[in-house]
């Protein structure tokens, strides 16, 4: 099976961590790829242009990263997306809302590397409205992300890593304590610490 990845994508690492919490990471071959480059043939593999894609041992390729987590997790006969009933749209809508302050994330931060004749600071501040108001949703509603590991605790999870990353300087702990100490917990998973964005790594 091949993952195509860019080291910083937090979608790349939502699979890296998946993949170590399931044991599959020795059946997983990573080849990198730069989606920005303008002729890259990789768009013939992912018409969307964007990182992750993932190929299985049949030939088949699949994206984008909630798909390759529940392709992985069935792989593995894995618990890390419930079965059908209430439980699952809790878990689905936490990745949902990881995923999406990930993309908020994703379009400040290349907003605000344009020009500064081109670059809009109304679009920003919609970006940054989003991080903010999601976020607060998670502090306010710890039951959220109460119990066993799962695959929106793991998006949760790798979104606030990416947030340290990115945007260390928003201090996103600052009046979200309960959020604080949930990130302290899950963050010392092993699956977790051997998938740091490098420059965090200690
Ligand atoms: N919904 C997608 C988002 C993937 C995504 O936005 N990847 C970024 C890298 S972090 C990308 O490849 N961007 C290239 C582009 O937007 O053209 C997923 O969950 O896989």
């Amino acid at each position: 099976m091949k993952l195509f990845y860019s080291p910083a994508s937090p979608f790349v690492r939502k699979i890296s961590v998946l993949a170590i919490e399931l044991d599959l990471v020795a059946r997983i071959e990573r080849i990198p790829v730069d989606v920005w480059e303008p002729e890259t043939p990789y768009v013939g593999i992912n018409p969307l242009g964007k990182v992750p894609a993932f190929v299985t041992d049949d030939g088949s390729v699949i994206y984008d990263s909630p798909v390759i987590c529940e392709y992985l997790n069935s792989l593995a006969a894995g618990h890390l997306f419930p079965a059908p009933g209430a439980g699952r749209w809790t878990v689905l809508c936490n990745q949902a809302l990881a995923d999406g302050v990930c993309d908020a994330a994703v379009l400040r931060l290349h907003e605000s590397r344009r020009d500064d004749s081109k670059r809009s600071d109304e679009w920003i501040a919609r970006q940054r409205g989003v991080i903010a108001r999601s976020l607060d949703l998670l502090e306010h509603n710890e039951t959220r992300l109460e119990g066993d590991i799962d695959i929106g605790k793991i998006s949760v999870g790798v979104m606030l890593g990416y947030l340290d990353f990115r945007f260390g300087g928003d201090q996103w702990r600052n009046g979200r304590p309960a959020l604080s100490r949930w990130y302290e917990t899950f963050s010392a998973r092993e699956s977790m610490t051997a998938t740091l964005p490098p420059h965090l790594r200690r």
